[in-house]
């Protein structure tokens, strides 16, 4: 294991044992369906993270965008809020989060260990100025899943070596979500999903839409995180099934 043998809470699948599934599909057994669980194991692998940023949602947008995000397959969803005090982001997380468990989906907080732990949640991300792995383990707990944002190669193995249980790297492209960022390219997508994305998973992010999605697939990328192109569609679960699509395909 990856995580240094720490158990991952009831129902919640390890994203090590994720990513195994992935290269060695797993033959269902039918003890491994509990249908009174309030935390149903995911029947997919995790393909597509989603962000519920509060830059784009209105707080009364919330539940209904991810239920929406969910209905369409999102396999993760983290709940993004810059400029939002503490306290209000752990009222979303309590709000968002027996959604997200229903679904058997990780909510994942981002930046705030303290609210990550007191709502629950099932991780916390980290950029690369939010501290180390360890500091955020002790608040978090064993069980969290850590993620940490990475913008090179180079950071890509760090996080990886420090013990994050998946990373983000990107953007690819500039975004209006993260701004003041140049995009990466697409020039080492694949070595890093090659390299990294064997123990962990690596989740390209930064201005991806259904619309270029198959050029970063093409580049050598498994799984995607996209915020602005779901938030802001018509309809998020259509959108949000159409990513999900191409990613299954890709598979
Ligand atoms: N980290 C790197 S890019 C990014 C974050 C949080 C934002 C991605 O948002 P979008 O709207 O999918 O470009
Ligand atoms: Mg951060």
């Amino acid at each position: 294991m990856t995580n240094g043998g720490r158990r991952p809470p009831p129902g919640l699948v390890p994203v090590e044992a994720v990513a195994a599934s992935i290269r060695h599909p797993p033959i269902p057994h039918p003890s491994s369906v509990i249908p009174h669980s309030p935390f149903p194991y995911p029947s997919s692998p995790m393909l597509l993270y989603t962000i519920a940023d509060l830059g784009y949602l209105a707080g009364s947008d919330l539940e209904p965008a991810v239920s929406a995000l969910l209905a369409g397959g999102a396999d993760v969803v983290q709940l993004r809020a810059k400029d939002h005090p503490p306290s209000e982001i752990l009222d979303c997380a309590r709000r968002v989060l027996p959604l997200c468990r229903m679904a058997g989906v990780p909510l994942i907080v981002n930046d705030h260990a303290g609210v990550a732990r007191d709502a629950g949640a099932g991780g916390l991300h980290l950029g690369q100025d939010d501290g180390p792995l360890a500091a955020a383990r002790a608040v978090v707990g064993e069980a969290a899943l850590i993620g940490r944002s990475t913008h090179s190669p180079a950071q890509a193995a760090a996080a990886r070596d420090e013990g994050f249980d998946y990373i983000g790297f990107g953007p690819l492209y500039p975004t209006p979500t993260k701004p003041g960022r140049p995009g990466i390219g697409l020039e080492d997508v694949r070595d890093v999903e090659s390299s990294v994305g064997r123990s962990i998973p690596v989740f390209c992010i930064g201005g991806i839409t259904p619309a270029n999605l198959p050029e970063i697939l093409a580049a050598g990328a498994r799984r995607v995180v996209l915020v602005s192109a779901l938030l802001k569609a018509n309809d998020i679960a259509q959108a949000t099934r159409e990513v999900k699509d191409m990613l299954k395909a890709r598979r």
